[in-house]
């Protein structure tokens, strides 16, 4: 608890540019959980460095990625948004936690065998420790709640087993974290192959729409969306582009399936893929706007990166210094 409030934790990383499937899957719900919760939001560079990438690219993408949590209207005065290679105790702790993690598990996780086969010339061991890492930013500020869309609940649930482990050889040090799955669009698929989800990383434009397409392109890329012979706007498995179609339509509309398919009785694809197109307009238009006001203003940024990186070091030392006791690392002589 801090200030009386249940602590949440999240992060993203700015490993290309962020698509309505990290929205309407992470984002969103991270707006909603604001006043509920005290809330730390990292941008995890550390993360991004286990693939390949390019320096000034990453860095000017990460800053994107903090004004974008601040555009989608996560106050920086209340919530901790911050970088997290500016605290030290993410590495710090990775390192402890990787000690309590078994190959067995890591081998086991879905995200390293995608990555694996995607990087094949560069598997490195960071790539293949981090979900420990990750475990460490959760664990490290206690928190009761990770909002995260549907494909990183195996990393949730291996963090939870590390926290217990340790928990059970050293008493309670950590709070064993949940999970929060939004209702809707918890796992948004690719526009051209809805059997695959959609993702910053997809080298086809028109699978993705992402959050800064202006209008016309979103509209274009819902026009072109693969769908099937059917016919009929229906919400089942075996119709796998138009039930992503409704999905989305569902999260921006606030629509449930049920009436989305009611609304389109009888009515053909293409006027389900206007309707969608303009949902997602009107959803990312107050977003794509505040933006643009934010990238004006420098200093303000700095400003909150700064404070913030402050803030989050403060917490993540508290459980720190705990976790260093316990384990026997000596005391530091002051
Ligand atoms: P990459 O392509 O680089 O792996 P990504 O697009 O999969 O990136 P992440 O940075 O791994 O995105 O994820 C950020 C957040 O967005 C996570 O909480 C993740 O669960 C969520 N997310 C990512 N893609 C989707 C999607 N298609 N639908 C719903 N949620 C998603
Ligand atoms: N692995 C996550 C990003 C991430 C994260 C976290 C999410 C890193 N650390 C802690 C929630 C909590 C991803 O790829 N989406």
């Amino acid at each position: 608890m801090i200030n009386d409030k249940k602590v949440l934790f999240s992060g993203m990383q700015a490993t290309g540019n962020l698509t309505l499937g990290n929205y309407l899957g992470a984002l969103k719900n991270w707006v909603t959980l604001c006043d509920e919760y005290e809330c730390f939001y990292s941008v995890v560079d550390m993360h991004s460095i286990t693939v390949r990438q390019d320096p000034a690219t990453l860095r000017k993408r990460s800053r994107e990625l903090l004004m974008i949590y601040i555009a989608a209207g996560i106050d920086p005065e209340k919530n901790c948004l911050y970088y997290q290679s500016h605290v030290p105790g993410h590495a710090e702790l990775a390192w402890i936690l990787n000690c309590f993690t078994y190959m067995g598990e890591l081998n086991r996780m879905t995200q390293f065998k995608d990555k694996a086969a995607k990087h094949a010339d560069n598997i490195n061991a960071g790539l293949f420790t981090y979900p420990v890492l990750m475990a460490a930013d959760i664990l490290l500020y206690q928190a009761d709640v990770v909002p995260v869309g549907i494909d990183q609940m195996q990393h949730l649930e291996l963090t939870r087993d590390i926290a217990e482990r340790f928990n059970n050889i050293y008493g309670d040090v950590f709070t064993i974290p949940e999970a929060y799955v939004g209702k809707v669009g918890a796992k948004i698929m690719s526009l051209q192959d809805p059997s695959k989800k959609m993702s910053k990383s997809d080298e086809n434009p028109n699978a993705s729409i992402y959050l800064m397409d202006d209008p016309d392109t979103i509209m274009r890329k819902c026009k072109r969306a693969v769908t099937d012979s059917e016919g009929v706007v229906l919400y089942r498995d075996e119709q796998p582009g138009v039930k992503n179609l409704i999905d989305i339509y569902s999260a921006c509309s606030g629509k449930t399936p049920d009436e989305v398919v009611r609304e389109f009785d009888g009515r053909g694809y293409g006027e389900l893929k206007m309707a969608v197109g303009e949902s997602v307009v009107s959803v990312l238009k107050p977003l794509q706007e505040r933006h643009a006001e934010l990238a004006k203003d420098k200093a303000y940024i700095d400003r909150i990166i700064k404070d913030n990186a402050e803030k989050a070091t403060y917490y993540s030392n508290k459980t720190l210094s705990k976790v260093k006791r316990k384990i026997g690392y000596p005391d530091k002589i002051r």
